[in-house]
């Protein structure tokens, strides 16, 4: 039993190491990086994308946000033959549901809703 206390207690501060350490690390990191922004694409009822085009940098976040419409996905065209690194899925968002992705390839991405003919956007990552 005191065994397993000591083992425990060794588990929680080599825990507290990894987990404080990385936070350090990420303090210095975050010095010199700009802070990441987060961009808000509506799903909309009407099944479009609001807004369809959008540019952001590299390194930013796009929240894909289903408030009140059915079923959609935000889905790169090029899913199926693309680089993987280079493509994205939010996969379904539900009413009510949102879904995010970190675009990190300074790229244009072009994508669709995988139930919907015509909803489709466009997100510009830039530098
Ligand atoms: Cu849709």
């Amino acid at each position: 039993m005191r065994a397993a206390l000591v083992s425990l207690g060794a588990l929680v501060a080599l825990w507290a190491a990894i987990l404080f350490g990385n936070a350090d690390a990420g303090e210095q990191g975050n010095k010199k990086a700009r802070d990441i922004v987060v961009h808000v694409v509506k799903m909309t009822a009407g099944n479009k994308f609001d807004p369809d085009s959008l540019d952001v940098k590299v390194g930013d976040q796009v929240k894909f946000v289903n408030p009140d419409g059915p079923s959609h996905t935000a889905t790169s065209d090029d899913i199926k033959t693309g680089d993987p690194k280079k493509t994205f899925n939010t996969g379904v968002v539900k009413k009510g549901q949102d879904a995010s992705i970190t675009l990190n390839n300074e790229m244009t991405y072009k994508y669709h809703c995988e139930f919907h003919t015509g909803m489709t956007g466009t997100i510009n990552v830039k530098p």
